[in-house]
């Protein structure tokens, strides 16, 4: 057992000491934050096996990991929030009591840290000193871990010297759960394979993360959906304001008028992509304040102020290209942790340093090394695939569901790097003040192929907040699932990421203009849908990315009061004749369709009524669910909403 260090912080003693026991590692590390640490660090990794470096001319400061087959994606079935009453974690949730669940993985932790090195990560989300920002602690025996979250948070001295004596934290405790015998050579990417041995726990009611078995993401980077989202959804819920899986970004419009939009989608469903987006409409320009988490406060004018309590990206490799989002492509110049993705080679299969990934946009190289580290050719019909055998076809390799870069590959990469930030926002400065910055608008949204328009604008708040608790999309890589592809109902983007009782969360959306100073200051709300797809071939009917600037182009006319709107009854869709199709100039086959166009802003009164009868099920599930266990539940307040339901009937009927 190493000894633990001294700390001014007799909380971050304590936490630091009881895992020391636990856990013995070998050694404990306290991270200062520094570029030479994290640079160290990373070539630690190199010589280990455990990183790549990278061409230093092409991509300074990248590396390249490569994790476990097993261990790719965040683990939903495996991620638990323990509240000591099951009804507070709610049905969507995975629930164990918090006693139980602490003795179960005590045993597993229990001499986990063997052979390695604990790392005590302190960090911030948020700016350092920002009244919003939180703070937390983080000790890990994964190095990976440690320099992604140098760049997905702040970290380090600087966070510590702000903690003080007795300055308050989230403790969180991270291991990969695979400790190492004597003399025992460690692996490329060690964690427990088993998912049974995965754990991804919230303690909402102690404010303590523990997380064991996995080292990818949104497992093991604490301070993301496990803290930003999951603890803190209930401490925004106890304290008023909301923690939300939504990107910021800042739009000027021609006539230099700012507005801020925030959008909750699902994940890998278009979050980074509009945050950095380029608009292809000419004199509006948009710039970047976070690509995933957001959270808002209430102000005394009543507008809710957001800021972005990460530090970075943590992006979906593959889609990402000079066409689709050329601001991502330029956040990973330098300074980049790529994980899952390809190593390109020449010719001869020697590295050559760089990287490559599905519909980047660039031709594949001649030759590479696949996500599991096997080597892979350009496809013998095509320039921009890659297949798993010399002269094998594209169409070959995609009837064997093959990909070079696995489906949920990431880049992580510093948001400084980002050519559109927007500094000020970025760092939670609004006028000089450090607010955050005023939210004029709040997007829902999901990859929907059919029934969902292109844009629907919410009639009240109530109305918006039934629209996000109506939520759909379809099941995306970046869970281990069976279920990828088919349309799962996804609350605000939130499914994952409750830290309690959905329909108390719920409550809470409904409760923020209740009780607000100013209820007319609160953003319009508005569901977007960038996937409907062609019934006969299947293609996308509306080009997305840079497109996307005309409907937040709408968005602003609705809130200027330019336009006027179709009034349906599923909510204001926009005329066809104010969506403006200037610059409508194809790239890469991306073009508005004017047909397509039509269709999208159309409601498919059918495939409404089976919409909403949908939704219906899914607030009975929630109900049903949350009063299995306890029948009294049922005649209390912990169901759906009496103001959605209504909202549900009357949509209902204006539908006939
Ligand atoms: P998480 O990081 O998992 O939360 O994902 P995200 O919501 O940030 O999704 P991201 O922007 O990374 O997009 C995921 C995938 O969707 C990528 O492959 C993109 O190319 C694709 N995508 C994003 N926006 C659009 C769009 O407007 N239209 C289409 N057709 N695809 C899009
Ligand atoms: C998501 O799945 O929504 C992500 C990736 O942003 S992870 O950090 O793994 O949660
Ligand atoms: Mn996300």
């Amino acid at each position: 057992m190493a000894k633990t260090p001294k700390f001014a912080n007799a909380k971050v003693f304590a936490w630091v000491d009881k895992w020391n026991k636990v856990c013995t590692p070998d050694k404990i590390v306290v991270v200062k934050g520094t570029k030479k640490e994290h640079t160290d660090i990373c070539e630690m990794m190199v010589k280990k096996g455990q990183f790549i470096k990278l061409d230093q001319k092409k991509r300074p400061g990248c590396y390249l990991a490569r994790s476990h087959e097993s261990d790719v994606a965040r683990v939903e079935g495996r991620t638990f929030i323990c509240s000591k009453k099951e009804i507070d974690a709610g049905p969507t949730n995975h629930w164990k009591d918090p006693e139980a669940m602490k003795k179960e993985m005590l045993k597993k932790y229990k001499g986990c840290m063997k052979g390695r090195t604990m790392y005590v990560i302190p960090f911030a989300m948020g700016p350092v000193g920002n009244p919003i920002t939180q703070y937390g602690i983080e000790l890990t025996d994964s190095p990976y871990v440690v320099v992604n979250m140098d760049i997905m948070t702040r970290t380090g001295d600087a966070v510590m010297k702000h903690l003080g004596k007795d300055g308050n934290f989230i403790p969180c405790i991270h291991s990969v759960g695979a400790p190492l015998k004597k003399g025992q050579k460690d692996v490329a990417w060690p964690c427990a394979k088993k998912i049974e041995d995965k754990y991804i726990t919230q303690f909402p009611e102690d404010g303590e993360i523990w997380s064991f078995g996995s080292g990818y993401g949104g497992n093991a980077l604490l301070g993301k959906k496990c803290f930003a989202l999951r603890i803190a959804s209930k401490l925004a819920k106890e304290q008023g304001w909301m923690a939300e899986h939504m990107l910021i970004l800042t739009l000027t419009s021609p006539s230099k008028k700012q507005y801020h939009v925030t959008a909750a989608f699902p994940s890998a469903c278009g979050k980074t992509n509009l945050a950095m987006m380029l608009p292809k409409l000419k004199g509006w320009k948009l710039q970047t304040i976070g690509d995933d988490i957001a959270w808002l406060k209430p102000g005394d004018d009543g507008r809710l102020y957001a800021i972005n309590p990460e530090n970075g990206f943590f992006g979906v490799a593959p889609g990402t290209s000079k066409f689709s989002n050329p601001n991502a492509l330029l956040s990973c110049k330098k300074d980049t942790i790529f994980t899952n993705v390809v190593l390109t080679c020449d010719k001869d299969g020697k590295p050559t340093g760089d990287i490559w990934w599905e519909d980047m946009g660039v031709d594949a190289p001649v030759r590479g090394i696949d996500w599991k580290g096997n080597p892979c050719w350009r496809a013998a019909d095509r320039k921009d695939k890659m297949v798993p055998a010399e002269g094998m076809t594209a169409k070959e390799a995609k009837e064997k569901g093959y990909v070079a870069a696995h489906k949920n590959s990431r880049f992580t990469a510093p948001a400084v790097n980002c050519p559109v930030l927007d500094k000020d926002g970025f760092n939670g400065v609004y006028n000089k003040k450090p607010t955050g910055v005023p939210i004029d608008a709040i997007l829902f949204g999901g990859r929907r192929p059919s029934t969902i328009p292109l844009v629907n604008e919410a009639k009240s708040w109530t109305h918006g907040v039934f629209m996000g608790s109506a939520a759909g999309s379809e099941v995306t890589a970046a869970v281990i699932s069976d279920q990828i592809g088919q349309v799962r109902r996804d609350p605000m983007a939130m499914l994952p990421f409750f830290g309690y009782n959905v329909a108390d969360y719920f409550q809470h959306w409904l409760e923020m203009e209740r009780t607000s100073p100013n209820p007319s200051n609160l953003p319009k709300i508005y569901f977007v849908n960038w996937f409907r797809k062609g019934k006969e071939d299947g293609r996308f009917m509306w080009p997305g990315f840079g497109d996307n600037s005309r409907v937040l182009k709408w968005i602003c006319d609705r809130i200027e009061g330019k336009v006027k709107a179709n009034e349906t009854a599923i909510g204001n869709l926009p005329f066809f004749k104010d969506i403006d199709l200037s610059d409508n100039v194809g790239e890469k086959g991306f073009t508005v369709v004017p047909e397509d166009l039509k269709e999208i802003l159309t409601v498919d009164v059918e495939g409404w009524k089976k919409e909403i009868a949908t939704v219906g099920q899914s607030y009975d599930e929630y109900d049903k669910k949350a009063s299995k266990d306890n029948p009294a539940v049922l005649e209390n307040a912990r169901r759906v909403p009496a103001a959605l339901r209504a909202k549900l009937a009357e949509i209902a009927a204006a539908l006939g």
